[in-house]
């Protein structure tokens, strides 16, 4: 039995957490995933998580530290930055953020000043809460200006990037989004950036792994900064890191911790090393080819079903459903799915009509489903599974026996072992 069922501490001090505990996995086991930013951390990134190494303050950088008893901790921060640096060929890392938000707020802390303009993709058009929304502290804090994608095309419009980087001389540009199914031309960003000497950050959250994997443009020459999470196409723990050039090394240290942060988690600073290694290896980089391969075949299976797949398909690990042709919204598409067992989420589609809490649309990725070995046949079925849930929505005796058949089909792919 996987260590990940042995709960006989927490049942014995607090049975009602340790029971929620267990019906979550068997949730996971017995559903499929296609929440495009979630993985199955690997079991050493999770063992790594309940050590002792949560009991302890780690203030400040290796050498550096607020409290004594520091000497684990140095050396763990000090393979988790060489190894992430290595990985994508960074100058410098920081491996300290809580998240990729926290992530983000380090970085505008370092490299603006409040009410400094910043040129963004819209969240509506794929971007990010932090990359300037009006509901955070990105977009309360600094002028976001938006960029989208076009409206044909649904490919992001770097005419239009270029257009408005002319037009209101941003100190940022920030590329970067966490539902856009296409390959990003940093390059091109770059060159944008330098037209009108704005710093370029590139929030690389969902497709770190692929970048990783060489399957996707490193933003790393091109980007003053790069922040991520790790635990999405990376199948590290939930966490965030910064890598930036040398000269910036500095400042964004001291953005991160005092800046925005004090006591680093260096229990998951720890398990960020190990899913460091473990993304450096060809076992990760084969997952990330078929990453990419399912969800062409998730997109191609749907199409071929009559669902119209935004920007006409993927180069990564997502992919845009538009729900319009059915005559059902992201929301309710999302809510039948769950009954069935398959999880996904509402999103906006580009231009949508309908508000981000009902949406037109619904957002798929594979990175869970290619971790349980799911290869381009299992997509078919999926599409299936999905196809026959959302016609037939209002029938509860059909969508019972999707359920089941969802069921029956994920006890042929574990995620761990058993
Ligand atoms: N909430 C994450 C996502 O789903 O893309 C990003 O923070």
């Amino acid at each position: 039995m996987s260590f990940l069922r042995k709960l006989d501490l927490v049942e014995k001090v607090d049975p009602e957490i340790a029971e929620l505990i267990l019906k979550e996995l068997d949730r996971q086991v017995y559903g499929i995933n296609l929440i495009a930013s979630e993985n199955y951390a690997d079991e050493a990134v999770i063992q790594v998580q309940a050590t002792v190494l949560t009991n302890k303050y780690a203030e400040g950088y290796p050498s550096r530290r607020y409290y004594s008893g520091c000497e684990m901790y140095d050396q763990i921060e000090r393979i988790a930055v060489e190894r992430v640096k290595q990985l994508f060929n960074a100058e410098h890392a920081n491996v300290q953020p809580h998240s990729g938000s926290q992530a983000n707020l380090a970085v505008y802390l370092a490299f603006l000043k409040p009410g400094d303009t910043v040129l963004a993709m819209d969240l509506a058009h794929g971007g990010h809460l932090t990359h300037g929304s009006s509901i955070n502290f990105s977009g309360i804090l600094y002028r976001f200006i938006h960029y989208g994608v076009d409206r044909s095309t649904e490919l992001i419009d770097y005419d239009q990037v270029e257009k408005l980087a002319l037009e209101y001389k941003p100190r940022m540009i920030v590329a970067g989004a966490s539902a856009y199914p296409r390959e990003i031309d940093f390059k091109r960003f770059r060159e944008i950036c330098d037209k009108v000497g704005a710093y370029l950050m590139v929030d690389m959250a969902h497709i770190a792994g692929l970048i990783a994997a060489g399957l996707h443009m490193n933003p790393v020459p091109y980007a003053d900064f790069v922040t991520s999470t790790t635990q999405k196409t990376l199948k590290g723990p939930r966490g965030g890191f910064i890598l930036c050039r040398r000269e910036y090394a500095e400042a964004m240290d001291r953005a991160v911790f005092p800046g925005t942060q004090s006591g680093p988690l260096m229990h998951i600073i720890a398990a960020k090393a190990v899913a460091f290694k473990l993304a450096s290896t060809e076992e990760f980089r084969e997952y990330q080819r078929l990453i990419v391969r399912d969800a062409r075949a998730l997109a191609s299976s749907l199409d071929s079903r009559g669902y119209r797949i935004v920007s006409g398909g993927t180069d990564n690990h997502l992919l845009l459903v538009d729900l319009k042709r059915l005559g059902v919204s992201g929301r309710n598409a999302q809510d039948v799915l769950e009954k069935t067992r398959i999880y996904v989420n509402k999103n906006l589609v580009p231009y949508d009509e309908k508000p981000p809490y009902i949406t037109s649309g619904i957002r798929l990725g594979t990175s869970c489903v290619a971790a349980r070995s799911m290869k381009e046949s299992e997509m078919d079925t999926i599409a299936r599974f999905i196809d026959t849930s959302l016609k037939n929505r209002r029938d509860s005796t059909i969508l019972k026996k999707v359920e089941e058949e969802v069921i029956e089909f994920c006890k042929s792919f574990p995620i761990y072992g058993d």
